[in-house]
């Protein structure tokens, strides 16, 4: 059966890497469900939105991650959205694996230092791609 994949990347913390998000969304798509796949989107608003929309936005993001099977994060780019969300979803015993780049950017000792995360580091994008393979019990 599909698994419900809730990929977290950041948005406001910064899109340098939105289309790599685009990509490894692209690729979960082929057998699962993404719950959010806007995260990979090009013309998604980065403006703070107002307590009340932004407040929509969490509401929908908490339910999505309560119901999602596994998390999967790309980190390269910090966001404290993104942490925030390992976080709820360690409270709330969702699967947790963490991807970035380990040329580009050092993790955070809070996510490495955790052992419920799976951390995977990678050298170029290719690597990426076997290690979700298993994630998503395709291999
Ligand atoms: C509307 C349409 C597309 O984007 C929007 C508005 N913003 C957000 N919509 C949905 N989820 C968001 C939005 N902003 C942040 N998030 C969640 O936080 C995503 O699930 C990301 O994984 C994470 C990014 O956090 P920041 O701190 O980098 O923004």
């Amino acid at each position: 059966m599909a698994m419900k994949v809730y990929f977290a990347g950041s948005i406001r913390g910064g899109r340098v890497d939105a289309d790599l998000y685009r990509r490894m969304i692209e690729y979960i798509q082929r057998t699962d469900v993404v719950l959010t796949e806007h995260v990979g989107k090009s013309d998604l608003s980065l403006t703070e939105q107002g307590r009340e929309r932004d407040a929509r936005i969490y509401d929908q993001d908490t339910a999505w991650l309560r119901e999602s099977d596994v998390l999967i994060g790309e980190c390269t780019c910090p966001s404290l959205g993104v942490g925030y969300e390992l976080a709820y979803a360690e409270a709330h015993g969702i699967p947790c694996h963490i991807f970035y780049d380990k040329g580009k950017t050092q993790l955070s000792a809070m996510l490495t230092g955790n052992p419920y995360f799976h951390i995977h580091p990678y050298s170029t994008e290719a690597d990426i791609y076997p290690v979700m393979d298993k994630i998503l019990g395709r291999s």
